[in-house]
């Protein structure tokens, strides 16, 4: 196994640990939550060490051991301890360890390795779980959630649009009070994971639950381990902490993942040890059980028994605080509703879309062309359409900001998306003139009219972009001859601008943009994001970077002088070079912009793809976050997430935006487009005619796309090989890439 496990083994104690010094009334400590939590870990750690027994005798000790969809073997040992957990047999030295750290002497220090020991004794037997098909975690229950999920909420994590993370446990008072809470938690904007009696209560409450909503029923009993295999991998994969770095890990866990454990009804004591757990991580637990002084800790082991302010309480303990946004409409706004869909039978009336007409447009306006505040709504109101109908709709934005600019019109107006789509009952596709709305019954029930799409706007528009929004006007209409008549006006707007983008090239700019959002979670990682090359994450591009400097000069994105040019092909500058340098902790020295395989930008986390280089067939493939499948580089899109995650660089390897794939800069010291030899068939189709353009005027040919495989040709370079070789792909005759 590893070389780390023995020296993890040995006493430590450093920084992290002074977190917890002088938490403990010494004259009156906690003796009996110590001896709870002591006897919970030896109830814990025996009882895996019985199924681990069963376990072997049953499939030897040979038998592998996996979660699915995951790159961190079982992540809470990767992470505490290095160990790569692949059989049945890797387990039993590891549980001996834990369970020779569990000791009699009562004290805050014992409990908390008690707590770990506990930890680990879940992470052992959920995996036996994993072992049983009888066992297979059943929806409603989620069970292990894969790293796509982890990855998925890469960026709001990072930019606190999601403020912390809440873990719900045990058995609440009443179905009504936990739905009280639960709603409260969604609508900040809180991702949630539940485990025991809560989850059926929640249920039974018609909770909106499931990873559209950021809401994770966990299961029962050692699956609460999950929440903590989802916040461990955070680390690895967005931290660039290397596995096994217990005091790292911990560290991190408690300045990046927000977390907080509400604990409701009586607790046992593998829960209290469990509870232990959270503390040993940096997380506060907070029950509603009436407790005594003597059975607390402060600021780590609070009784909270009223529900009105649990949440609250939870969220001063942690230091969480909110952006408060109060918006004058009858439904609740919050990231939580994100992934909302809102089926036809749900549905009140559906805009534009397939079935009718729709756009929108923010359009920068002269300080005297906008009313600040001004909402009208042209057309019929939402209560006079017919439940189920279809609806032409415009939405036009007048912004006047003295800091405004017509390149930001744009950058505004891809924000409405989330705007919309954050109200709960609303939904939003696409963009322009292709946009698709849905209102459900529900919102409309509770009063939701066309007008409040305006104050909607209003308010989150001043709120997200203060500094370049000072007005804003809102029309609504719903009227189809008037919407007829605004889309032409707004689709000049919409040529203008594709002309100005299509003139924008690297060579056309004075200055790219650094962007370093995602080091809240990956301290060393930095985008450098140019008109060519957008972020990695897909939600930056040059103009977003521009607009996001002249927002906040001390935010995420600054400008990097493009001077001292040294290599044109692999685009490497001495200023991008200074820049990334001082800004990545000194570790990354040098970065090219247009090669993947000599000093590549790093990657952080929420890449929306990631390309890989096929020797065989001397050519790069890409997968994406959507496809999870097997690929020919021998990795799926989670494996390979886990080795070029974490602000490293991998040449060979990197995780890139979607756009990428069909920009002018694509790789090109690499050789360009001509390289890529295998797409899945989802990146194909979504960007099916653009390739094609693209690889037309690289001179590829019309037909390129067609000698690019997929999965449908196989998903290893033998099986893709003899396809290539029968369409004569380019990257076959070109020079060889290592
Ligand atoms: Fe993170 Fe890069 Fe996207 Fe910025 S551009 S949010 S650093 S991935
Ligand atoms: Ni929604
Ligand atoms: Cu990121």
């Amino acid at each position: 196994m590893t070389e780390t496990g023995g020296v993890i083994a040995k006493e430590w104690q450093d920084s992290f640990e002074e977190l917890f010094d002088g938490a403990i009334d010494e004259s009156n400590p906690p003796v009996k939550l110590f001896e709870h939590a002591y006897e919970g870990a030896v109830i814990a750690t025996s009882y895996a060490e019985i199924l681990l027994n069963q376990a072997i005798r049953r499939y030897g000790a040979e038998q592998e051991v996996k979660y699915p969809d995951t790159g961190y073997y079982l992540p809470v040992i990767r992470a505490l301890s290095g160990e790569a957990v692949t059989k049945l047999g890797d387990l039993p030295p590891i549980l001996n360890r834990m369970r020779s750290q569990v000791r009699e002497e009562l004290n805050f220090y014992n409990a908390r390795l008690c707590g770990e020991a506990t930890a680990y004794a879940a992470e052992i037997i959920e995996a036996i779980n994993y072992l049983d098909p009888e066992k297979e975690h059943v929806p409603p229950w989620t069970g292990f959630l894969g790293d796509p999920v982890v990855r998925r909420y890469g960026i709001l994590l990072v930019d606190w649009t999601i403020p912390g993370q809440a873990v719900i446990t045990g058995k609440a008072k009443s179905t009504e009070a936990l739905a009280k809470i639960i709603q409260d938690l969604q609508a900040k904007g809180f991702m949630i994971f539940m485990a025991y009696e809560v989850v059926d209560q929640a249920i039974d409450a018609g909770l909106k639950l499931g990873i559209d909503f950021i809401a994770f029923p966990l299961g029962n009993f050692t699956q609460v381990i999950h929440a903590v295999n989802y916040a461990l991998r955070a680390g690895i994969a967005f931290g660039g902490i290397p596995p096994g770095e217990r005091e790292n890990t911990r560290d991190y866990q408690r300045r990046r993942v927000r977390a907080f454990v509400l604990h409701f009804g009586e607790r046992d004591e593998v829960q209290i040890a469990a509870h232990f757990a959270a503390i040993f991580l940096g997380f506060p637990v907070i029950t509603d059980q009436e407790l005594p002084e003597d059975e607390q800790i402060p600021n780590w082991y609070v009784s909270n028994p009223n529900y009105d302010d649990i949440v609250q309480v939870a969220m001063e303990i942690r230091g969480i605080k909110l952006k408060i946004v109060d918006i004058p409409i009858p439904i609740t706004v919050g990231p939580a509703f994100e992934g909302e869909v809102i089926r036809k039978g749900d549905m009140h009336v559906e805009f534009g879309g397939p079935k009718n007409i729709g756009f929108e447009l923010v359009e920068m306006v002269d300080e005297n062309e906008v009313e600040d505040g001004r909402i009208d709504v042209i057309g019929p109101e939402i209560d006079e359409m017919e439940e189920g109908s279809s609806m032409p709709i415009g939405l036009v934005v007048k912004i006047f900001g003295r800091k405004m600019q017509e390149d930001f019109e744009a950058v505004l107006e891809r924000r409405i998306h989330y705007f919309v789509n954050y109200g709960e009952g609303l939904f939003h596709m696409a963009q322009r003139d292709t946009v698709w709305m849905r209102v459900s019954k529900d919102a409309v029930a509770k009063g939701f009219k066309a007008r409040d799409f305006g104050e909607l706007m209003i308010a989150k528009f001043k709120d997200d972009f203060p500094s370049i929004v000072d007005r804003v006007q809102v029309t609504v209409i719903t009227d189809k001859d008037k919407v007829e008549e605004e889309k032409a006006r707004a689709q000049q707007f919409y040529e203008s601008r594709d002309e100005r983008l299509r003139g924008l090239t690297d060579e056309s700019v004075e200055e790219f943009y650094s962007c370093i959002l995602c080091q809240s979670f990956a301290p060393n990682h930095c985008c450098v994001v140019t008109p060519e090359r957008l972020g990695l994450c897909g939600a930056v591009s040059w103009l977003d970077g521009k607009a996001s400097y002249e927002i906040d000069p001390n935010g995420p994105c600054r400008p990097i002088k493009k001077e001292g040019l040294i290599d044109e092909e692999k685009g490497i500058w001495e200023a991008v070079n200074e820049y990334v340098y001082t800004n990545t902790n000194r570790s990354i020295e040098e970065c090219s912009l247009y090669s993947f395989m000599d000093r590549p930008m790093t990657s952080c986390g929420c890449f929306e793809c990631i390309m890989a280089i096929v020797p065989e067939a001397n050519g790069v493939m890409i997968t994406t976050r959507e496809y999870g499948g097997d690929t020919p580089c021998g990795m799926s899109f989670s494996t390979l997430a886990g080795s070029v995650g974490g602000g490293v660089q991998t040449p060979g390897f990197m995780g890139h935006g979607r756009g990428y794939v069909l920009s002018r800069k694509f790789i090109k010291a690499d050789g360009g487009l001509a390289r890529l030899i295998w797409i899945p068939t989802e990146l194909k189709e979504s960007i099916k005619d653009e390739l094609i353009e693209r690889a037309k005027e690289d001179g590829l040919g019309e037909d390129f796309i067609d000698k690019v495989a997929d999965e449908t040709v196989g998903v290893t370079a033998e099986e893709i090989l003899p396809f290539l070789e029968e369409k004569g792909h380019p990257a076959l005759g070109m020079d060889p890439l290592v």
